[in-house]
């Protein structure tokens, strides 16, 4: 059968995936975003339902003063004697900690921290031992660090040692180990997670080493794919399957253009088959690289890929599809399967010191149209595609200090605002409908009030694109109020609908 990357479409980036049973779960990173950490439920790892966050209260995830460079950075998953375990590090507030949980279906416990240098942490377990490894750095340059822990209390029980140091590429990044056969194999990331990132491996005896790298790493990369829309490969995890198969899960994001390097849909979930060879040496994906279609005879061809394009207030829910920006302020939402009212405060969208009242979705497809119905209230109330506190594209309306309104498309970049065109409101307006078409190349904005519809025009998505923003995030569809002289009135809105579009496979380059 063929299946298409990636199986996990929009920002869900650094995924690591476990097996329980006949069935997967995989986990992402989640920056700034509450609650924290993505989790997601498969049989057939081409299929994944979002089965709610690991994160779920502020006690596990303090936000405070994050931005989309900060908070929530790479996790590992791992099942062990019926307990799940959770590790990632929260880079703004408080580094490395692991949660556990009986029932993934339930709540995790309060975090467990660990002091220990770097990024990117993972969990092995062998022999009553757990072994606790991240990225590092000393005196000879970037290295992999490992301690033993005592799981249940959280205490490192023996000295970090450095257990590899890598091929030489920059940014050697995301350790995860394996026991597989006769041998440890450690797996990492190397080359950062642009346009240069890959996949290499080494295998040795014994958990701590010595470690021999794969003489044809990088194991899977698209580095050299120039042209080809799927791009920046790396930061893999491995499982396998009740088949004995075993697979890759890694991120991989989407260019807008064959011929242009950017991306706004974030960094998104890959799926390549992993095969070992005789001498106990592995290779990944087609040749090297994950493909946009990939044939495989190891799913079977009875199983159908989907992929959710219709997003109403109905079918999704608060804190599943949609979050927040760092810990929200409960009494500003009211949100119901008819309507998500939101009341502003004085902190503006561009705000990094506390939470906005703002709740959004992902963009998981550049081709999408939205709509949503606003009733106007006492202050700036609109949709926003936000790629970061900086960048993002809003479409409003707002008191115009003379006792009415206008609708306004207004372009956040950077320290560049520009607010354009601003259409003043007829004096009765109640109702707007505002509407956003993205493309993979721009977002073109509209809107429909007192039966006339107003084009506001289309700004580049480039300019709102991760490369542009220097972001470890995707773009957002959000709904938000800002009241800045701190009114507080209610903007309600109804009527949501996302429709998104994946692109004909026959066309993937
Ligand atoms: C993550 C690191 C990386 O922790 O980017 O892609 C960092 N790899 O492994 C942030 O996502």
């Amino acid at each position: 059968m063929q299946y298409r990357n990636p199986v996990i479409p929009g920002f869900f980036p650094d995924p690591s995936v476990c097996r329980a049973g006949d069935t997967f779960y995989l986990v992402c990173s989640s920056f700034q975003y509450f609650p924290g950490v993505p989790l997601f439920e498969s049989r057939d790892l081409i299929n994944w339902t979002q089965i709610g966050h690991v994160l779920t209260r502020p006690s596990q995830l303090p936000l405070q003063n994050t931005d989309s460079v900060g908070g929530i950075y790479a996790p590992t998953i791992r099942y062990h004697d019926g307990t799940f375990y959770m590790v990632t590090t929260n880079v703004t507030n408080g580094g490395h900690f692991y949660v556990s949980t009986k029932d993934i279906h339930g709540e995790w416990s309060e975090p467990v921290w660990v002091s220990q240098e770097g990024i990117d942490p993972s969990l092995f377990f062998e022999d009553g031992r757990a072994y606790f490894m991240s990225n590092g750095s000393d005196a000879q340059g970037s290295c992999i660090l490992q301690c033993e822990i005592d799981i249940a209390a959280g205490k490192r029980i023996s000295e970090t040692k450095v257990i590899w140091r890598g091929t030489g590429g920059r940014f050697l990044e995301s350790p995860h180990l394996y026991h597989i056969g006769k041998y440890y194999y450690l797996m990492a990331s190397e080359g950062g997670t642009e346009y240069g990132h890959m996949v290499v491996y080494a295998r040795g005896e014994s958990p701590w080493g010595p470690f021999t790298a794969y003489a044809q790493n990088p194991v899977l990369t698209n580095r050299n794919l120039g042209g080809y829309l799927l791009q920046g490969c790396g930061h893999g995890d491995l499982v396998d399957d009740t088949d004995g198969n075993w697979w890759m899960l890694h991120l991989g994001f989407r260019q807008i253009h064959r011929w242009m390097m950017f991306h706004t849909t974030g960094r998104e979930v890959c799926l390549v088959p992993v095969t070992f060879g005789e001498d106990g040496w592995f290779t990944a994906g087609e040749q090297g690289t994950a493909r946009l279609v990939m044939q495989t005879g190891r799913i079977p061809e009875s199983v159908t890929q989907t992929q959710k394009t219709h997003f109403t207030f109905a079918d999704t829910a608060p804190c599943r599809e949609w979050v927040f920006l760092q810990n929200p302020h409960a009494e500003n939402y009211r949100l119901t399967a008819d309507c998500f009212a939101l009341r502003g405060t004085d902190v503006p969208l561009s705000s990094v010191s506390d939470s906005p009242t703002w709740v959004g979705i992902r963009q998981t497809e550049t081709a999408f149209s939205l709509s949503v119905s606003l009733r106007i209230s006492a202050q700036e109330a609109g949709v926003s595609a936000y790629m970061t506190n900086g960048q993002h594209y809003d479409l409003c309306v707002r008191p115009d200090g003379a006792g009415g309104y206008c609708l306004l498309r207004r372009a956040q970049l950077g320290s560049l605002v520009h607010e354009a065109p601003v259409i003043p409101l007829p004096e009765h307006a109640e109702q707007v409908t505002l509407s956003i078409t993205g493309s993979p190349v721009e977002y073109h904005f509209s809107a429909a009030v007192c039966g006339t519809v107003h084009d506001l025009g289309a700004l580049e998505a480039k300019y709102i694109s991760t490369e542009a923003a220097g972001n470890f995030t995707g773009v957002m569809l959000a709904l938000y109020a800002h009241a800045p002289d701190g009114a507080a009135d209610w903007a309600e809105f109804s009527g949501f609908s996302l429709t998104v579009q994946p692109p004909p496979s026959g066309q993937c380059p």
